[in-house]
């Protein structure tokens, strides 16, 4: 009896979820169909936490199916005592399962993901799941939420084991869907690090790609190769890590001379952008520790204050990683570590660390201290340079004198397009409704803001522009009610260089103007690439694929003129393929993943200029479609 209720809640579990698809992975779009291979992910990944699993294989297949492999023990195949199935029908058709199988010490459960895998099968067309097990393969195949077989032995094999995973997201929930390959990269190449050893395979069948993550090195290889291209204080990164009453925590660190900081923080293999208390407890320690061994050596002199926290932290790059057995994600996107416990293990952990690597390494010590005290006094001379020019009221109020403004003086509805170069600028300023569009020419170089501190960027004539003319103020003025457009959009050209310039464009926003990318007010203007005359039709492609598709298409010979600058462009054709409301395509910049925007500032703005055009080059399609 229990069997057919247990039978019947099933069906309306996994019916609610393909009705409200939104309420258990977020949304439908392509957010939502690369949420199905990470809840899939991370139950491979619990098995490598526990260290049941070294090697784990993502496909993305010539048919848009996917399939994830692990070498785990491999979902039971048994037949549960409660609910009168086997464990992998349990595992596929009960939401949350993860509870019924509490034996697990690490699990990311009530965290980003974690709604379980029940969730993929009841929004999949199809799911096919092999389990290795005691000698013996079996499969059972589901649709929609539905077992379509039984549980099946299908071989038997000696001396393999683990779990293989296929499916194929349904078309009635996510419509037309493509993967987000450059993402799923990103994290798989992440959670080698985090997993140090774990071998991570990715195959793209369609463009015939294998590759293959996996660093000895964990984190300490992580923070090395985010800093490849930075002058660094010391040759090899500071490492510590310690496990006391079933938490686990590491730390990396390196120290560089340039001028930002860069903190990424985990929690069970999930980046925690929102911080927590593990990140509270690091930061408490570094700044204790490094002001302690600073007096005692006398490197900080009797009359000088305490270096501040945010002093010794410029120019670091750190990774904090946990574990801990019941993670509590809190705040806005489930992205901050609640756990009280961790902040004293985490104080601890560094606070041992450091003491020890200072004591070893007293020449680094020194100048990881020197270089706080000179970033105190830029920030010193700053605040006084700050207070002057507010008194002489000069910087904040005149309004530069290259900008178009728009006619309507209330932001609502109003739009900033910052543009490059004087004669597109030219061609902006005829093309745009000048009710509601104001335009503001960029002249040269503008400069790259992650290697100079925010004092000097404000001595540069370009961005000081671009601050006046938003309005909102900086640092410790800043204030987003007082900006003075809706939406500011950066329009460059189509090229090398233009892409450099937006990159910069944008580092200088991530770094100095977050809350406007996270209230989604900086967009990217998509000017097209080429037009084609065919008799008396006009066409504009944005892009080489859908160039190449019209062309298939028309077989005739077309004439195509291809778009080098928006200077090209007269007034009419920029106004309807860039700047009309109706037609335009803008890209919203949104932060959602700070490690793969560091990942790409770092080796865009690093100071190796070969590494970085080769970058542009091979990413020029991610920098447009940027993530940020
Ligand atoms: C429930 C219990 C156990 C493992 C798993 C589920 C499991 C699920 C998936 C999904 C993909 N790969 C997986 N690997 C394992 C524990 C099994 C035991 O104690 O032997």
């Amino acid at each position: 009896m229990t069997y057919k209720a247990d039978q019947i809640k099933v069906l309306e579990d996994l019916e609610a979820v393909r009705k409200r698809p939104g309420m258990y992975i977020g949304s439908t779009g392509q957010q939502g169909v690369m949420h199905l291979i990470d809840e899939v992910l991370d139950n491979s990944i619990d098995e490598a936490l526990v260290g049941e699993c070294d090697e784990i294989e993502v496909t993305i297949h010539e048919d848009e199916k996917v399939t994830v492999i692990d070498n785990g023990r491999g979902i039971p195949v048994d037949t549960h005592a409660e609910k009168g199935m086997s464990g992998v029908e349990v595992v596929m058709t009960t939401l949350h399962a993860g509870g019924k199988f509490d034996h697990k010490s690490y699990k990311v459960s009530g965290g980003l993901h974690g709604v379980g895998v029940s969730v993929v099968n009841a929004l999949s067309e199809w799911m096919r799941v092999e389990v290795q097990r005691d000698g013996s393969r079996y499969r059972q195949d589901f649709a929609r939420g539905d077992s379509l077989t039984e549980l099946e032995k299908i071989n038997t094999r000696k001396n393999a084991r683990g779990t293989q995973v296929t499916f194929i997201p349904d078309e009635e929930i996510f419509g037309e869907f493509e993967y987000d390959l450059p993402k799923l990269t990103h994290r798989l190449r992440e959670l080698a690090y985090l997993n140090k050893g774990l071998k991570i395979k990715l195959v793209n069948e369609d463009a015939d790609v294998t590759k293959s993550f996996r660093y000895e090195g964990g984190i300490k290889e992580y923070v090395a190769s985010l800093t490849e291209n930075e002058e660094r204080l010391h040759p090899d990164p500071i490492y510590f890590k310690k496990e006391e009453d079933g938490n686990f925590v590491e730390i990396a660190l390196q120290f560089n001379k340039k001028y930002s900081e860069s903190q990424f923080s985990f929690a069970n293999n999930i980046n925690t952008q929102e911080g927590g208390n593990h990140v509270t407890g690091f930061k408490t320690a570094l700044t204790k520790m490094t002001n302690k061994y600073g007096r005692s050596k006398k490197i900080l002199k009797k009359k000088d204050d305490n270096l501040r926290g945010r002093d010794i932290r410029e120019g670091l790059t750190a990774i904090i990683n946990v574990r801990l057995p019941e993670p509590e994600f809190e705040g806005q996107t489930k992205t901050k570590l609640g756990n009280p416990e961790i902040r004293e293990v985490v104080r601890k952990v560094t606070s041992e660390g450091l003491e020890e690597y200072y004591n070893n390494n007293p020449k680094v010590a020194r100048s990881i201290i020197e270089k706080s005290i000179e970033a105190a006094r830029a920030r010193n001379a700053a605040k006084k340079a700050r207070k002057l020019a507010r008194k002489n009221a000069l910087i904040s109020t005149s309004l530069p004198g290259k900008l178009a403004d728009c006619t309507q003086r209330k932001a609502e509805d109003t739009e900033l397009y910052i543009v490059e170069g004087d004669s597109a600028g030219g061609s902006a300023k005829s093309a745009r409704d000048r009710g509601f569009q104001a335009i503001l020419p960029l002249r040269g170089k503008i400069l790259n803001v992650e290697k100079s501190r925010m004092s000097k960027q404000l001595e540069n004539k370009e961005l000081k522009s671009i601050i006046t003319a938003m309005g909102t103020g900086v640092q410790d003025h800043f204030s987003i009610e007082k900006m003075r457009y809706e939406k500011i959009i950066i329009m460059t050209d189509a090229d090398i260089d233009g892409a450099h310039i937006r990159a910069l464009l944008l580092t200088f926003f991530y770094r100095n103007f977050q809350p406007l990318i996270d209230e989604g007010h900086i967009f990217i203007a998509q000017p097209p690439l080429y037009k084609v005359q065919s008799g008396k039709s006009k066409k504009y492609f944005y892009t080489d694929e859908a160039l190449a598709e019209y062309r298939d298409e028309r077989k005739t010979k077309v004439s195509v003129q291809r778009f080098k600058g928006l200077g090209e462009m007269n007034p009419t054709q920029l106004w309807d393929t860039t700047m009309n409301p109706e037609n335009r395509i803008l890209k919203k910049v949104s932060v959602k993943d700070a490690l793969q925007a560091d990942d790409l500032f770092s080796t865009l703005m690093g100071s190796d200029v070969n590494a970085r055009k080769n970058f542009i080059k091979e990413n020029s399609n991610q920098i447009t479609n940027l993530d940020i």
